[in-house]
């Protein structure tokens, strides 16, 4: 039986990125609610950020979204990251919100909608030499309405040659990822709809080139730990979009439609070393909070993703292999649901507490006064949005 004890140096080395845009409001198309103390710019988003990071010790980095993070000075808002103990993460393109990408953007059949799109990514390969940033991370909107609007394989190979113009330009230790999202908000076709697809584009690149998995963009029932295996098998997991869906894409706070599954992505990540020591697979988060307060939403989230990891490292493998080995069906599946159904959050509050954080940390946030400084502070001004 493996122990929390010989777990928890491996804790550790846990880093989750979190996403801007989870602190800006958002909602749905029926209606976008504000809430006091929201930020209204990057900065106060980074600040909110660093909340998490400080109270959980989990949350290092904060990624942006290109242009809702735009800065005339970003070597003032790496110091400012910087200032409160976090740093500037990946940057995400954003190709699905201009008139001109109505049809397409690096799949678009339209020459001119491309280039616009290419050179969108060359401003921010810019940005990502100022902020430090790893990762270039693209989500393609890309897709048709009805059968026959235009030819996909046309548009397949016009994303492969815009996609090589991007590759050419990152640096040696920079990488393109690109997200797949099998609909929404084209419902015929998608051009980047599955893991498959994104592989083969990202394959012909190079090495700098991987797949980022969003756990909200499978169709319900996918058994997305095998796309998580497979992928790190062919040595292309390059980072995960971390959130949970009860229907579509809800980007709900992740594990809390389906912990189980979350525990079973974690098994894997780990059984194929997107866990180990100077791993390269990034661990982001993807969400938006319409309801709930943003920064106990994300500090939930990271203590949900932080559980399952303990969780599925709790997993003793070599038992497990014997098992699976003898074919011993019940004790295989026993082993897993017995590290499954084993409740960590004592351990890991002690965990924290031996490191100087809080046991509690949502309650520590609830009492360490930020929020009513951010709502007496805050006021004024146009709140950040999902989409600003
Ligand atoms: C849109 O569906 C989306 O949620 C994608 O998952 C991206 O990662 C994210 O927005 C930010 O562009
Ligand atoms: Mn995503």
């Amino acid at each position: 039986m493996t122990t929390f004890a010989s777990i928890a140096p491996h804790l550790g080395r846990q880093a989750i990125e979190l996403p801007s845009w989870a602190f800006g409001n958002s909602g749905t198309r029926f209606r976008v609610f504000g809430t006091p103390g929201t930020p209204r710019d990057p900065f106060e988003k980074i600040a909110d950020a660093a909340q998490v990071h400080a109270h959980t010790g989990l949350a290092p980095t904060v990624a942006l979204h290109i242009p809702w993070d735009k800065v005339d000075d970003y070597a003032a808002l790496r110091a400012h990251a910087d200032e409160h103990g976090v740093a500037l993460g990946t940057i995400n393109s954003n190709t699905f919100q201009d008139e001109e990408y109505k049809f397409g953007s690096l799949a678009a059949s339209d020459p001119v909608a491309r280039q616009r799109a290419i050179d969108h990514h060359f401003e921010c390969i810019d940005i990502m030499h100022k902020t430090g940033s790893r990762d270039l991370k693209i989500w393609l909107a890309d897709g048709t309405n009805y059968p026959g609007q235009d030819d996909m394989r046309r548009r397949q190979d016009a994303l492969a040659e815009s996609l090589a113009t991007i590759y050419e330009r990152i640096g040696d230790d920079q990488r393109l990822v690109l997200e797949y999202k099998f609909f929404e908000p084209a419902f015929y076709h998608t051009d980047v709809p599955d893991w498959g697809t994104a592989y083969a584009q990202v394959a012909a690149l190079g090495d700098r080139a991987m797949v980022c998995l969003d756990t909200g963009h499978h169709a319900p029932g996918t058994n997305i730990e095998f796309i998580v295996m497979q992928l790190q098998r062919l040595g292309k997991l390059g980072s995960f979009d971390f959130n949970s869906r009860f229907y579509a894409d809800d980007d709900l706070i992740v594990g809390a439609a389906d912990p189980f599954q979350l525990f079973r992505i974690m098994v894997e990540v780990v059984r194929g070393g997107g866990y180990d020591e100077g791993s390269d697979v990034g661990f982001m988060l993807d969400q938006c909070h319409n309801i709930e307060e943003k920064i106990p939403g994300q500090i939930r989230s990271v203590l949900n993703v932080q559980e399952m990891t303990a969780r599925a490292l709790l997993i003793d493998r070599e038992a497990l292999d014997a098992a699976q080995r003898a074919n011993d069906v019940l004790t295989a599946n026993g082993i897993l649901m017995n590290a499954f159904y084993t409740d960590v959050r004592p351990d890991l509050a002690a965990w924290r507490e031996s490191r100087g954080l809080p046991a509690d940390p949502l309650t520590a946030y609830a009492t360490s006064g930020h929020h009513e400084r951010i709502v007496a502070e805050r006021v004024g001004g146009t709140q950040a949005g999902w989409n600003a």
